[in-house]
């Protein structure tokens, strides 16, 4: 397996640490980002690993072993086994958040792009679903922050926007940090952005995990064939979906209620308690996805992260006080600081780890974290009741703590601390094969995928133009053009754009 590691591996290694390039503008743009970026362990990376690894390519792993102290044979360890997994599986995955109260969301995008960073995942979207007009804002300053600006941000559009209240976290990130959205209308609707992603993408080959409420999830599922797809929302997510990971419920000894993001339960109704009630509507939308989710559903109940509520003794799993490590700026530190500012103040940031417990297994598969029981059904009563039944056929389940609970943390808190890789500055390669033909929906243009192979990275999407005038946007490889601009013969021309918003050269048709 190491043999195979420096065999193979090496040339997948990437070079995240070049010198510092050129950058285009972001809103918002003067921050100054020596300040606000790059913590500690980016800096003992740059300082130390990847020069042992780049001095000693080629060099046998055993005698690569004696040279290194036992830290750094941990730290190259682990990005041999990180690189070897890549070379067989590079997850697909869309993360559906409501940054907001909780900065567990945070932490989760944190885990995300620092699990990208080591080639094991590629986060083709980001889904809002929060009401707050600075929910899809933070996520993309986030995006920004990680230097990967380009990932689209989908936004739930059913109800209006509101602001958040200046003392929340997600207020702060967007009104001090750059992005590329300016507002939220600028977010596309999130189940269009679901559907134009789905309908491109490889058959069962996207997680979808969930952090929040399954407002989302529902719209998708509810929706009808659409330019982009003339699969329902239901058929679409068979086709194309891997595994729903969802953060909710309550599985212990497969029953009980829950109090997080499936609506809460009248059960655990207390006076002085009112916040964990039965949510009706919320409990209404995720009966929903449970009896009509088409693909692999697996939760993370609450006993995970916070099992240390209401008597239930199943230990929290505690994260955040890491982030004290990284530099004063760093967005994800912010974030816990200012959520904690004013609960107690902002020195003592760490808290349970609901939504990570439910991305490490959604992202990573239960490995040795999780005893996994995933082939049953799920069910939810209209009083928040939880109830996991083995079925034979079944697709449905839940997870349960198999490390202890420091060992999750260590590995969840690891991952928040993941250093932030330079922005890719190569440009992805031009798509193949353009071709104009009849789609479900009309006339349409259609491409074979541009590559991008700075390690890493990935392309977010498409740009397509007919002579100079610019069409729009594709998050797939195809693009509908029954409304297309009077440009005469002009030539179509579709170009990559990677994640860190570089814009390859063009496929070209026609002219
Ligand atoms: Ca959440
Ligand atoms: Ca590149």
């Amino acid at each position: 397996m190491f043999k195979l590691a420096v065999l193979v591996g090496f040339p997948r290694l990437p070079s995240p640490f070049d010198a510092f390039g050129k950058r285009a503008p972001l809103l918002g743009e003067s921050i100054d980002r020596r300040r606000s970026g790059r913590g500690i362990s980016g800096i003992a990376l740059k300082a130390g690993v990847l020069k042992i690894i780049l001095e000693t390519r080629g060099v046998c792993y055993i005698s690569l072993m004696k040279t290194l102290s036992p830290f750094r044979i941990i730290l190259v360890y682990s990005l041999f086994l990180g690189w070897t997994a890549s070379l067989f599986a590079m997850e697909q995955v869309i993360l559906d958040t409501d940054p907001s109260y909780d900065p567990d969301d945070m932490g989760c995008m944190a885990m995300l792009h620092g699990m990208a960073n080591a080639g094991e995942l590629e986060i083709l979207a980001v889904m809002n679903v929060f009401h707050h007009e600075e929910s899809p804002l933070a996520i993309s300053a986030t995006n920004a922050f990680y230097n990967r600006a380009a990932i689209p941000v989908g936004d739930y559009k059913v109800l209006p926007k509101e602001p958040a209240p200046e003392t929340n976290y997600d207020w702060f990130l967007a009104h001090h940090y750059p992005r590329t959205l300016a507002t939220s209308d600028d977010a596309p609707d999130a189940t269009s952005l679901y559907r134009e992603i789905l309908a491109s993408a490889e058959p069962k080959s996207v997680t979808i995990l969930v952090v929040g409420t399954m407002h989302n999830l529902e719209q998708l599922l509810k929706s009808g064939p659409d330019a982009h797809s003339p699969l329902s929302g239901i058929d679409l997510v068979e086709r194309s979906v891997k595994l729903v990971a969802s953060m909710g419920g309550n599985f212990i000894d497969g029953k009980g209620y829950d109090r997080t993001n499936w609506g809460g339960a009248d059960a655990l109704c207390r006076d002085d308690r009112t916040w964990a009630c039965l949510v009706e509507e919320q409990n209404a939308v995720s009966r929903y996805v449970l009896e009509h989710c088409p693909a692999p559903f697996v939760a993370s109940g609450w006993e995970n992260g916070n099992g240390q509520f209401n008597g239930a003794e199943q230990g929290d799993v505690r994260t955040g006080q890491g982030l004290k490590k990284l530099s004063e700026g760093h967005i994800v530190r912010v974030a816990y600081e200012k959520h904690f500012a004013t609960r107690g103040g902002s020195h003592k940031i760490d808290r349970h780890s609901n939504d990570q417990c439910a991305l490490l297994y959604g992202a990573r598969g239960a490995r040795y974290y999780y005893h996994a029981f995933v082939d049953g059904k799920i069910t939810l009563s209209p009083t928040g009741e939880v109830c996991w039944k083995p079925t034979p056929g079944g697709i449905q389940g839940y997870v349960a703590k198999k490390a202890s609970d420091a060992a999750l943390a260590e590995v969840i808190e690891t991952l928040m601390m993941s250093p932030v890789m330079d922005r890719d500055l190569t440009a992805p390669t031009a798509p193949g094969d353009l071709r104009l033909g009849s789609g479900h929906a009309g006339k349409e243009l259609t491409w074979t995928p541009a590559l991008e192979d700075t390690p890493g990275n990935w392309i977010a999407y498409y740009n397509v133009y007919q002579g100079d005038d610019f069409l729009g946007r594709a998050h797939g490889l195809r693009f509908g053009l029954n409304d297309p601009v009077d440009s005469g013969d002009a030539p179509y021309r579709v170009t990559a754009v990677n994640v860190a918003g570089i814009e390859g050269p063009a496929g070209i048709l026609g002219g």
